[in-house]
């Protein structure tokens, strides 16, 4: 039997950059398989030999795609950018560029990584629900700010983009966190209008192959 040409994501419903990437494989229709893993079950699959013979780092996603894998999810969606390059998800404009980055590296270094699974253990179940809540608030703080100079309908202007993909997953840990959102009226205007279009909605963790029946929309 030959190898499956399809791209390949290692995924888990739950986890915020994994939904990036789903995110931009739907805008771009891109036909891929899913293996999923499950960051909780048997110990966390993440610290199984054959996964993290795919990354190193023992964090989804990872893709298969063009015979190499890729981990990191931003530097997947600018490979999906650099060799699928339709529906843009980086502006031609140099500084509408930059600002998408920053945006997106932003929420991916200075938001997510305070807030992921593996640094919520080491804080301790009763100090993670504030850990939680005051990193997420402080980064959602400098980025309402930001937004105002950038954008329009979207993080940067009018046009989807790769800032976008990091805003509504991160929004969703937000929720997830019980953080009050009313202090940021543009990330939450941003948030719902992106949640509407269907690319969001069929890669929404609500309706993943391993979404557990009780989370399931
Ligand atoms: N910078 C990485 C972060 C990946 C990451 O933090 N993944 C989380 C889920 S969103 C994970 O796999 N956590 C597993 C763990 O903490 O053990 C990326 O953007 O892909």
């Amino acid at each position: 039997m030959t190898e499956s040409s399809k791209p390949i994501l290692y995924s888990y419903f739950r986890s915020s950059c994994s939904w990036r990437v789903r995110i931009a494989l739907a805008l771009k229709n891109i036909d891929y398989e899913m293996i999923t893993i499950n960051l909780i079950k048997d110990g966390g699959q993440q610290f199984s030999k054959e996964f993290q013979a795919l990354n190193p780092m023992k964090q989804v996603p990872a893709l298969k795609i063009d015979g190499i894998t890729i981990s990191q999810s931003l530097a997947i969606i600018e490979y999906l950018e650099e060799t699928r390059p339709t529906p843009r998800l980086l502006p031609q404009d140099p500084k509408k560029r930059a600002h998408v980055r920053m945006i997106s590296d932003l929420i991916a270094s200075g938001i997510q990584p305070l807030q992921n699974l593996s640094v919520l253990n080491q804080v301790g179940q009763e100090n993670q629900l504030t850990w939680a809540q005051q990193v997420i608030a402080s980064g959602f703080n400098a980025l309402e700010q930001v937004l105002q100079s950038t954008a329009g309908k979207c993080c940067v202007g009018d046009e989807v983009s790769m800032a976008d993909l990091c805003l509504v997953p991160q929004v969703a840990n937000a929720d997830r966190y019980k953080v009050d959102l009313s202090p940021y009226p543009t990330i939450s205007r941003i948030n719902k209008s992106l949640l509407a279009l269907e690319a969001f909605q069929v890669s929404h963790p609500s309706r993943q192959p391993d979404t557990p029946p009780e989370l399931r929309a």
